[in-house]
């Protein structure tokens, strides 16, 4: 039998009440088994929050505070301040926040955290839009996606602006360690996770999780279109210590973006010119990405 990489116990319950396919519970359910039990996870409004139903449910054994939008980090930082004070160190404490509520709504209090190198874990998990209200775009919406507030219509008005790049913004604040991560491959995020829960300061995580309602795929597709956003560069894998980043997962070879767009709703009114725009954007950022990894080696400790 082939030897488990990622640890048994569950600590997330069955019975949530999120869409069927959905990647951002995977997100939580392996999180949690990288970190263990000993943890506090405190959450804005999202998709994730509303998850639990109403009282008494619970989807998570570990506490859970449920907080304002803009207060994931700021939460974060509080708890872990309580704990250290009570003498109390080896529970690790997370902020989860969805893209809208970490990208945009949070981002200050996200900054202000890792600007004092708070010892929390901090997950974005991203579905590319604020899927509880309704698919509106968000800083995390790619360039050419439909959303409701992008409703393309017969203006073409898709979004026109590209991706926000939460791991640039985060490795600015020097902090010691950030990392994108899937939900296609969850060795790879339960290794980072737990290769980064000890070092002192904030740790970053940019999570895909891909989201069927929003994206207008069929919900058994998760998976896959996670696994495309990965061999097409769309989504790279890699991370970054103390400044030094490292590619750590390489599609075999690089499939083109059509494979990942056509499979998805929200990109069904794209023209072959504006493809041809998406692909050459990927094509950049990639060899930008293996360019820095290239680069910043020679300053690994
Ligand atoms: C200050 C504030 N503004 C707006 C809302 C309404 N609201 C609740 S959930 C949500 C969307 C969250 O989007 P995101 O953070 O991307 O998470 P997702 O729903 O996609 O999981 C919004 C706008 C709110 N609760 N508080
Ligand atoms: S709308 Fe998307 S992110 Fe929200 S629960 Fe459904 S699948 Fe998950």
């Amino acid at each position: 039998m082939g030897k488990l990489t990622i640890p048994q116990e569950e600590l997330m319950n069955s019975g949530h009440i999120g869409c069927l396919g959905c990647g951002g519970t995977l997100a939580m359910r392996y999180l949690l088994k990288a970190l263990g039990k000993r943890t506090m996870i405190t959450i804005p409004a999202c998709c994730i929050a509303i998850m639990s139903g109403i009282y008494p449910r619970n989807f998570l054994k570990v506490p859970l505070l449920d907080v304002a939008f803009e207060t994931t980090a700021a939460s974060a930082s509080g708890i872990r301040a309580a704990l250290d004070a009570k003498g109390i160190h080896d529970i690790y404490v997370v902020g989860f926040g969805g893209d809208g509520g970490t990208a945009d709504i949070g981002i200050q209090a996200l900054s202000g955290a890792a600007e004092r190198g708070d010892n929390i874990i901090y997950v974005m998990y991203d579905n590319e839009a604020y899927m509880n209200t309704g698919i509106q775009r968000s800083g995390a919406t790619p360039f050419g996606a439909w959303t409701t507030t992008t409703p393309v219509g017969t203006t073409g008005d898709f979004k026109k602006r590209p991706k926000k790049n939460m791991v640039e913004i985060m490795v600015a604040h020097d902090i010691p360690y950030a990392a994108t991560a899937s939900v296609a491959y969850p060795e790879d995020f339960v290794r980072k996770v737990q290769k980064a829960k000890d070092m002192d300061g904030t740790k970053f995580f940019h999570v895909f999780s891909p989201c069927p309602t929003g994206w207008r795929y069929s919900p058994e597709m998760t998976i896959q279109i996670g696994v495309l956003a990965f061999q097409t560069t769309v989504f790279p894998m890699y991370e970054v210590e103390n400044g030094v980043y490292r590619v750590t997962k390489k599609p075999a070879k690089r499939k083109p973006v059509t494979d990942y767009i056509k499979l998805q709703g929200r990109f069904k009114h794209l023209d072959d010119e504006t493809i041809e725009v998406i692909q050459k954007t990927v094509d950049r950022n990639w060899e930008m990405l293996l360019a820095k990894a290239e680069f910043t080696k020679k300053f690994a400790e």
